[in-house]
């Protein structure tokens, strides 16, 4: 018997379990009415006379030691389960998660596609990986306009019909494109991300995005175009906002303009971000040259009709104060979570 208690204190001490079932196992095979210290002490009157007095001692020595271990078991079991159950509590408040915002490009775009809705413009959109005809040739670019050099431009596959796979470098691919397949009326908005092949700085990138705007119709006039921008002008910038235009050039209007906003950090009397002059360069515009409407099959004799251009970059810096255009495409949340708004 000596043995049988010795070698049954061993198996004691190495007892584990991992739920509360094993422990009333555990429990029931050495407490239990059946079980193993019952017997041992209905055994133990067979016990020889003089070796009573030890025999007794170490059959008391497993009683305590299995009621212990098994206390121990069970206390170490409910402890952990009930940190478990503090993390499966369905009363408690969720954790708070960080919600992500709209990028500030994504934010303008918006602002801007929002503002020309409102007076009857819809959004067209168009590949990114264009033809030479629809950005160049239908737009009167001529063939040696330095726009269709491959310093300029990204060549995806060159075509031996000199019409050439490249990515656009304007948005206004997407107008030629609608002018082609649609009868005036024409009032569209062409918001997309345009490519051009230049040195990456604060100041230029070769990926930036563009809007552009193009109303075609009877009787549509420069005032008309000058009204629409001072309209826009005011709902982005504020109701203060002044505009002017200076004349320019571009293949695709004649005439053709550069449009300020009047400085609104310092209402036009002149500060570091307008340099001192006051106005702001936020767009270029003018007539659709007549040469791009005959292209597109649209009758110039018929319809007139007004465009503009803007960088959505360019916009986000006056608007938000951003210095440096890299900021945009580096994905720094620092940056980024700046601009809360869900526009
Ligand atoms: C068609 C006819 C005319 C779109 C126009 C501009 C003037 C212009 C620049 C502003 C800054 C591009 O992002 S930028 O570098 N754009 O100045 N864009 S008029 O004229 C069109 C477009 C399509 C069929």
């Amino acid at each position: 018997m000596r043995e049988r208690i010795l070698s049954e204190i061993e198996v004691i001490k190495k007892l584990t379990a991992s739920n509360l079932n094993d422990v009333e196992e555990i429990r029931i095979k050495y407490l239990g009415k059946k079980g193993l210290l019952n017997d041992m002490f209905a055994e133990f009157k067979n016990v020889p006379k003089e070796d009573k007095k030890e025999i007794g001692l170490l059959l008391n020595d497993l009683k305590t030691l299995a009621e212990g271990t098994i206390e121990t078991l069970k206390e170490s079991l409910e402890s952990s389960d009930e940190q478990k159950g503090d993390k499966d509590d369905l009363t408690k408040p969720s954790n708070l998660f960080s919600l992500g915002s709209r990028h500030p490009l994504s934010m303008v775009r918006n602002e801007i596609i929002d503002i020309f809705s409102r007076v009857g413009y819809v959004v067209a959109e168009g590949p990114e990986i264009e033809d030479d005809w629809h950005v160049f040739s239908a737009l009167n670019f001529p063939p040696e306009h330095p726009a269709r050099d491959m310093q300029d431009t990204f060549f995806v596959e060159n075509r031996e019909d000199n019409n050439h796979a490249i990515l656009r470098t304007h948005t206004s691919s997407v107008q030629v494109r609608t002018m082609a397949s649609q009868k005036p009326p024409i009032r569209i908005i062409a918001p997309g991300r345009v490519f051009r092949n230049e040195a990456i700085s604060a100041r230029a990138h070769c990926i930036f995005h563009q809007i552009e705007g193009l109303y075609i119709d009877k009787g549509v006039s420069f005032a008309d175009l000058k009204q629409s921008l001072l309209y826009f002008a005011k709902e982005m910038f504020g109701e203060n906002t002044q505009i002017r235009l200076r004349p320019s050039y571009f293949p695709f209007t004649e005439p053709s303009a550069e449009v300020d906003v009047s400085c609104n950090l310092c209402g036009g009397e002149g500060c570091n971000i307008c340099k001192g002059t006051g106005w702001l360069e936020i767009m270029g515009c003018g007539m659709v040259d007549p040469n791009v409407l005959e292209a597109s099959g649209i009758d110039s004799k018929v319809y007139s009709g007004f465009a503009f251009g803007m960088g959505i970059e360019r916009i986000t810096m006056l608007k938000y104060n951003v210095k440096d255009l890299r900021l945009y495409f580096e994905n720094d949340m620092r940056f980024l979570k700046q601009f809360t708004s869900v526009l």
